[in-house]
């Protein structure tokens, strides 16, 4: 067998793989964003990457793109190539069959049915292969597909805007607008990404928010709305999106009024889904998610409101935040971005690694992962 030992130019070819996956982000679920690049002589002779699911995976584009003369050539993915029939053929097939030489993978791909069979193929076949290249940013790029193929939960993604003395809206409730538009159009980037969206029964009621991406290109995420004992009305904006070709998902509790459920499922593209309650009333967050997940969507953006955040910390079920802060002071008895139990000592408070900050007009955006528990 070849002996597998990494080159200098690795690490760069693998970040075009990485930047070329990104093209797709938002469009791949339930799979995830793979980019592949073929190199003959150090010259790059394919690119491609996987577009949407049921689509050619990253590795045929590029083969593809190469017009299919790849014998002797390096191939660079940032996941593992598959060893599976599903809606496509396998990968590592396709590669054994151009004969390419030597296979470059970001990381191993966590689906079951590949997970280390893809690469074992390869290598029974002589192909030199090279594993872990850039593997922590391979990691990270799918971290929604690698926890919803892993545990069958979505990644949970909440999202707030606050005031600089930390109120998501004044005394009256009033909260158009907290931050400006270049923070406005990142959120929409957000909505644009992410395969799902989910607000509370409070934001639903006090804001009507339409909940789909209103930016060049974008598309919406498959929209739910916790509604526990359905006192939402059908002439909410959400309920009447003729221009979305999402679904409205209303989430309820098994108990709730079968006339009102059904007056919402009457709406186009609304549907309703009864969910069952914790022992204290609320609808078990848990369940929830799956349900999210099980329809194939691998991340959900929560955007509130401050009862639904702090349910879902106080459960540990965030994975990352996104905190908008504009450089304004409001005052009075609004509410915090976070509601529930919370943590008595500042010491046990949830901090995020490696937080990042950008700085959108006037605005500052920090954010970062959760660590796990
Ligand atoms: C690759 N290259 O570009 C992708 C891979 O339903 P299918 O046939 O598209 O298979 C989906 C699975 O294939 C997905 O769960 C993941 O394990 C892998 N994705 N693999 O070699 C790709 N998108
Ligand atoms: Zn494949």
């Amino acid at each position: 067998m070849a002996a597998s030992s990494q080159k200098p130019t690795d690490r760069e070819y693998m970040a075009q793989a990485i930047a070329l996956a990104r093209r797709a982000e938002g469009r791949t679920r339930p799979n995830p964003m793979v980019g592949c690049v073929i190199v003959r002589q150090g010259e790059v002779i394919g690119r491609g990457y996987h577009v949407r699911a049921g689509e050619d995976h990253a590795e045929i584009a590029a083969i593809k793109d190469a017009g299919g003369d790849v014998e002797g050539a390096e191939l660079f993915v940032n996941l593992e190539p598959c060893s599976h029939f599903n809606r496509t053929p396998p990968c590592s097939d396709a590669i054994i069959r151009h004969k390419i030489a030597r296979v470059v993978v970001g990381t191993i791909d966590p689906n079951p049915r590949v997970s280390g069979r893809g690469v074992r193929r390869l290598r029974e076949a002589g192909v030199e292969v090279v594993e872990g290249v850039l593997d922590a940013d391979s990691r990270a790029l799918n971290a929604p597909f690698f926890k919803h193929i892993t545990t069958g939960m979505p990644w949970v993604v909440a999202k707030w805007a606050m005031t600089l003395d930390g109120k998501i809206a004044s005394s009256t409730g009033d909260s158009r607008w907290i931050t400006g538009e270049l923070a406005r159009e990142r959120v929409h980037q957000l909505r644009d990404r992410l395969d799902a969206i989910l607000i509370g029964t409070g934001t639903l009621l006090a804001d009507d928010p339409r909940l789909t991406c209103r930016i060049d290109g974008g598309r919406d995420p498959v929209r739910f709305v916790l509604d526990t004992s359905l006192k939402s009305s059908p002439d909410l904006a959400i309920y009447n999106l003729h221009e979305s070709n999402a679904p409205t998902i209303v989430l309820c509790a098994d108990d709730a009024d079968p006339a009102r459920a059904a007056a919402l499922k009457a709406r186009p593209g609304v549907e309703v889904i009864h969910v069952a309650r914790n022992a204290d009333g609320p609808l078990d967050l848990e369940h929830i998610l799956r349900a999210i997940a099980s329809r194939g969507l691998l991340s959900v953006l929560v955007e509130g409101g401050a009862a639904l955040h702090g349910a879902l910390f106080d459960q540990g079920l965030v994975d990352y935040a996104y905190a908008f802060v504009a450089p304004k002071v409001v005052g009075g008895s609004g509410p915090a971005p976070l509601g529930g139990r919370g943590f008595e000592l500042m010491n046990d408070a949830v901090t995020l690694n490696a937080p990042a900050m950008e700085r959108l007009g006037d605005d500052l955006l920090i954010h970062g992962e959760v660590p796990a528990e």
